[in-house]
């Protein structure tokens, strides 16, 4: 469930897309031009061209047929389609029943890992479970102390290495830990290092088999966090992170910094994985479940 002052920030991120809107407003009818001014601001609103091909050429042809004669029947359409599209996969998280679920945290340097895991900590911690991080970036001391500070504000354990520490050997004691304290939940931090493609493989590979040697189904979920402010390059990102590792959800960060919250579609139809969680900015109690109706409805409002 969005609260009021998230609708207010997720309504902000799509302003571009509010030119969709404006469209069904001033009175004009439909015709071929109409369509093709919906096709160039659903592009504009970073909709995704393969998206917009698809709707654009499914309105035309149900307006050829005469299927389609009023705007508010096109408005229909798209906002039960962009939603159908957007719950394909499922927007839940997948809860380990019998034990500790496992999380494993992938992006970008600077993309919000670190915050993004410091709110999926808090929000669990809400729900009264027990929560443990592992700092699994070791390629900067940073990175282990911003991780650390966040686990004592929010009051949560966290397993770390020394800089420059093999990560697999971080999740691996993480989990163990995890283990026999008890822990409900454990976000593993990773290096965001895309240098080379197979030096990414490698090291989420190796996670991937400790975590495993431990609990057969490990990771539950691999999220990937994209900044959604670098708007289509974003999709070439979760391209990178796919090669290299099975991906269950996006957690869509800094959404609150963006006119063009569109590239939520794109993301989903172009890469087929569902967007799970948006972060709307930089504290911990800044995040959202991922609901794609109020979504569909905030993109495609009128007012
Ligand atoms: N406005 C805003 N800033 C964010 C959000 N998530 C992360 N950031 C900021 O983005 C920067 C990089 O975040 P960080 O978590 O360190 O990224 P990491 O390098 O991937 O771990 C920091 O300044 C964060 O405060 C968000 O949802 N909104
Ligand atoms: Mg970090």
């Amino acid at each position: 469930m969005f609260f009021k002052k998230s609708i207010d920030k997720i309504k902000a991120a799509l302003a571009k897309t509010k030119k969709i809107a404006e469209l069904f407003q001033i009175g004009r009818k439909i015709d071929e031009a109409f369509l093709e001014d919906l096709e160039e601001r659903l592009i504009m609103a970073d909709v995704g061209l393969d998206t917009t091909k698809y709707l654009i050429d499914a309105l035309k042809s149900s307006y050829k047929d005469k299927e389609i004669k009023e705007k508010d029947q096109i408005l229909t359409f798209l906002k039960e389609n962009l939603k159908e599209r957007l719950t394909q996969k499922g927007n839940e998280l997948k809860l380990n029943e019998d034990g500790p679920t496992v999380i494993l945290v992938i992006g970008v340097n600077g993309s919000g890992k670190t915050t993004s895991i410091a709110k999926l900590a808090h929000h669990f911690v809400q729900q009264d479970k027990k929560v443990l991080l592992g700092a699994g970036d070791t390629f900067r001391a940073a990175a282990i102390d911003q991780l650390e500070i966040w686990a004592e504000r929010i009051g949560i354990d966290i397993v770390k290495h020394k800089m420059g520490s093999d990560p697999a050997a971080v999740a691996f004691d993480a989990v163990q830990a995890a283990l026999s304290r008890e822990s409900d939940i454990i976000i593993i931090d990773t290096a965001g290092r895309l240098h080379t493609q197979k030096n990414l493989m490698k090291e989420l590979q190796k996670i991937h088999n400790v975590l495993k040697k431990k609990i057969p189904e490990a990771p539950h979920e691999v999220l990937l966090i994209l900044d959604a402010t670098i708007g289509q390059n974003a999709i070439t990102q979760a391209e990178l992170f796919s090669a290299a590792t099975p991906i269950t959800g996006i957690f869509l960060s800094k959404l609150d910094g963006t006119a063009k919250g569109g590239v939520v579609l794109a993301i989903q139809n172009q890469l087929d994985i569902p967007v799970k969680f948006i972060g709307l900015g930089e504290k911990c109690e800044d995040m959202e479940a991922f609901d794609s109706e109020q979504f569909v409805d905030a993109l495609l409002s009128k007012d």
